[in-house]
């Protein structure tokens, strides 16, 4: 079915709602479950930026593994413990409400089928809106739509591609952050900031501008409205024990979220955007 000049939509073999944008400069696929990214290749150097696992659950039972999962209204685990982690829109059917073409972009609006649900009774929208053109810019817009005020989290969980994990450095990433591996709290960012062990940080940080060096490219990465930076590589013993993950997968993988991890106050009529651009 065509949406627009580029955008289209189809059924994958496992029953699951798929966009796809082919522009003159870019294109990307979106599963309407989760509202999720799975690829995005700007046609300059179609060169792939995001990973998506070979074995990604596709089928809507559960979170796809890879791509940009979108977590919210809370980062991680949440507070009870027979709630998911990571929040409650990775798990719902999305629907399209916008899809505009221009000469070198196009613009998608889209919004989960619920923004409430068991450990989030607020009145809240949340729109997730995608530029895809010569860089991928990924905005999810919170709005206060009641009479009180609330607190959220989140995160753009995005997963981006290396062709060796070994030979990766990430640039733009200084000071303390919290070692979730070691539970401790680290002074200072590694520098070179390379990675080569199990990691899974969060770096309490508004700083916005990251390259993830990798051996021969670099992926930019622009980030907004955030309080952390989170990095994120499960290593080989932990792919190895994840269903959803090929054992050697955390070699062509590496996590960098722009995320809101301590909690973001909103007013009645206010709204927040978390963005991160891809280039
Ligand atoms: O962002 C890092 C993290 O919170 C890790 O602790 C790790 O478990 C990862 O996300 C993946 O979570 P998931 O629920 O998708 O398996």
């Amino acid at each position: 079915m065509k949406l627009s000049t580029h955008v289209f939509q189809r059924t994958s073999d496992q029953g699951m709602p798929i966009i796809s944008v082919d522009n003159p400069v870019a294109s990307l696929e979106l599963s309407l479950f989760g509202g999720h990214v799975l690829s995005f290749m700007p046609k300059r150097d179609n060169r792939q930026r995001l990973w998506l696992s070979p074995k990604a659950v596709m089928d809507g039972s559960k979170p796809i593994r890879g791509g940009i999962p979108l977590c919210w209204p809370w980062f991680g685990q949440a507070s009870q413990a027979d709630l998911p982690a990571h929040g409650l829109v990775r798990n719902q059917m999305w629907q399209v409400i916008r899809v505009d073409d221009d000469v070198d972009e196009t613009r998608l609006q889209l919004q989960p089928k619920q923004c409430s649900g068991p450990g989030f009774v607020h009145s809240a929208e949340l729109t997730l809106e995608l530029l895809i053109g010569h860089q991928l810019s990924v905005s999810l817009i919170t709005r206060n739509t009641g009479q009180q005020a609330f607190t959220f989290g989140g995160a753009l969980h995005s997963y981006f591609r290396v062709s060796d994990i070994g030979k990766v450095k990430i640039t733009g990433l200084q000071g303390p952050y919290q070692d979730k591996v070691q539970n401790t709290l680290m002074d200072t960012s590694p520098s070179p900031y390379c990675i080569a062990a199990e990691t899974d940080r969060i770096h309490l940080t508004q700083s916005a501008d990251i390259s993830i060096v990798d051996a021969e490219c670099a992926t930019q990465l622009h980030n907004q409205g955030h309080d952390s930076l989170v990095v994120w590589n499960p290593w080989q013993e932990k792919s190895a024990h994840m269903a959803d993950m090929p054992a050697n997968g955390y070699q062509q993988m590496l996590c960098i979220e722009a995320a809101i991890t301590q909690g973001l106050e909103l007013a009645p009529g206010q709204s927040h955007t978390l963005k991160q651009v891809i280039a």
